[in-house]
């Protein structure tokens, strides 16, 4: 048994995928997302086990008649590994791999498998580490107990070492080294963790001057795609969960005279174990301190309405649910589902269409994006002097002119303007700036 626990990977097993449901609710496919996620991961998948149970069996979660049937079927379909789309306490694993005698995996543990093949950079791989070390240490320390009975067994452990041959509960000393050890590693990994978010949010606050847009959303919704079309950032896209890990910043112009910065992020999920935020909070910061969420839906998705959801109550995880969010429906160039895109244009009124593929709706996008960068419009009268233009020059750029008067050495403007650009226009020094109306 000692073997089933060693890694969590399950790249090429045969995987069984189990859904235990509480509710009568049958509307959606409730394995689709858990079919992607393992998938993604690099399991084929032999088998899937769909469950209605009234209570949760302590013990085995699912109850003992279904836990036995699960037990057949994975002799049947010679599976290598169960994942559960329900998240198991270290009890349930141990008692269900007893049970079936493959590993068990639960949702979270999948998840953060998923993540720590996809960590590329320094920071994605420390945090990845610390939340797996956090959430799947005390279950794979629990797996170790019975080591009490194979004193001196030797090998087998995550850590890979076991206490002295002969010597009474080796387990238990052993768990005593590791939890030691992984407690010192904890310590090190938050260490080095805090040393590069704080470098990290300095460079973020170090961009207060400039307007900041997050891209947000549902993992394959389409994030990278968009900033790569709007910008030609060259960031990694691919048809599968979790493609990005890391933040990426970069300039766009979405109208003469407005630059913005624009960041992508990873990509929310149903779940997100509570640890992976945790851990890619400083990630996650790009989004704290935006001054507008972009959140990328996929509408193609038949359950585009519950990974909205998903994907705000992360928001509100993080800090950020009251922030000022533009929604973007993305991908209308494969919407199959009759009425799908209506329904959401329904219920999000002022949500943006777009194929971030095609190009389709990427005017309208960068209209509203530029709206909401500029702010109220206001309406001006400015005196300058016609030595400097730059007063001039900054109102053409980024308002609209109505009326210009020359009188002997200065010029009388009255125009339009967004809010947000008032402080830049009062940097150049007019002579005299009045708000008209508001
Ligand atoms: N047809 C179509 N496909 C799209 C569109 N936008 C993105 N895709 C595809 O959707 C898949 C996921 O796109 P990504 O840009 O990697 O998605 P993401 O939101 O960055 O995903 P994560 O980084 O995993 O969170 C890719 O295969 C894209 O080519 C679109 O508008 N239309
Ligand atoms: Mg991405």
């Amino acid at each position: 048994m000692e073997k089933l626990r060693q890694t969590l990977r399950i790249r090429k097993e045969r995987a069984i995928l189990v859904a235990a449901l509480l509710s009568a609710r049958s509307d959606s496919d409730d394995l689709a997302e858990l079919t992607a996620l393992a998938e993604s991961a690099g399991a084929v998948i032999v088998d899937r086990f769909q469950q209605k149970i009234r209570k949760i069996n302590p013990a085995t979660y699912l109850g003992k008649g279904k836990a036995h049937q699960l037990a057949q079927r994975v002799r049947r379909f010679k599976a290598d590994v169960v994942v559960f789309d329900n998240d198991l306490s270290p009890n349930q694993i141990r008692e269900l791999e007893e049970l079936i005698n493959i590993k068990v995996l639960d949702r979270s543990e999948l998840i953060l498998d998923i993540f720590a093949t996809r960590a590329k950079t320094k920071q994605a791989k420390l945090q990845v580490e610390l939340a797996q070390l956090e959430y799947t240490y005390p279950r794979l320390t629990r797996m170790w107990s019975h080591l009490d009975s194979v004193a001196g067994a030797g090998g087998g452990t995550a850590a890979g070492t076991v206490g002295g041959i002969g010597t009474r509960g080796p387990g238990e000393q052993q768990l005593e080294i590791d939890r030691r050890l992984v407690g010192k590693r904890i310590t090190e990994l938050k260490r080095e963790l805090t040393n590069i978010d704080k470098r990290r949010i300095r460079e973020i606050k170090g961009r207060s001057g400039l307007f900041k847009i997050c891209l947000v959303g549902y993992t394959n919704a389409g994030k990278s795609t968009l900033l790569n079309t709007l910008t030609d950032a060259g960031v990694f896209v691919e048809d599968r969960l979790f493609a990005t890990l890391d933040t990426r910043t970069r300039k766009w112009t979405p109208a003469r005279g407005a630059e913005v910065l624009i960041s992508d992020t990873i990509g929310f999920v149903k779940n997100l174990p509570h640890q992976l935020v945790a851990s890619f909070r400083a990630t996650l910061e790009e989004a704290v301190n935006a001054d507008l969420l972009v959140h990328i839906i996929d509408v193609s998705n038949p359950d585009a309405l519950n990974q909205i959801e998903s994907v705000d109550s992360v928001l509100a995880e993080i800090g950020c649910g009251q922030n000022p969010t533009l929604k973007v429906l993305n991908k209308v160039d494969i919407v199959k589902k009759v009425g799908q895109l209506e329904m959401l244009q329904t219920l999000f009124v002022d949500a943006v269409a777009i194929s971030a593929k095609t190009g389709l709706g990427l005017d309208r996008l960068s209209e509203v994006v530029t709206a909401k960068y500029r702010g109220d419009e206001v309406l001006l009268r400015v005196s300058s002097s016609q030595s400097n233009g730059k007063v001039q020059s900054f109102l053409r750029a980024h308002g609209q002119i109505l009326n210009e008067q020359y009188l002997d050495s200065s010029v009388l403007i009255d125009a339009k303007l967004g809010r947000n650009q008032l402080a830049g226009l009062k940097r150049l020094h007019p002579d005299n700036l009045e708000v008209i109306q508001s």
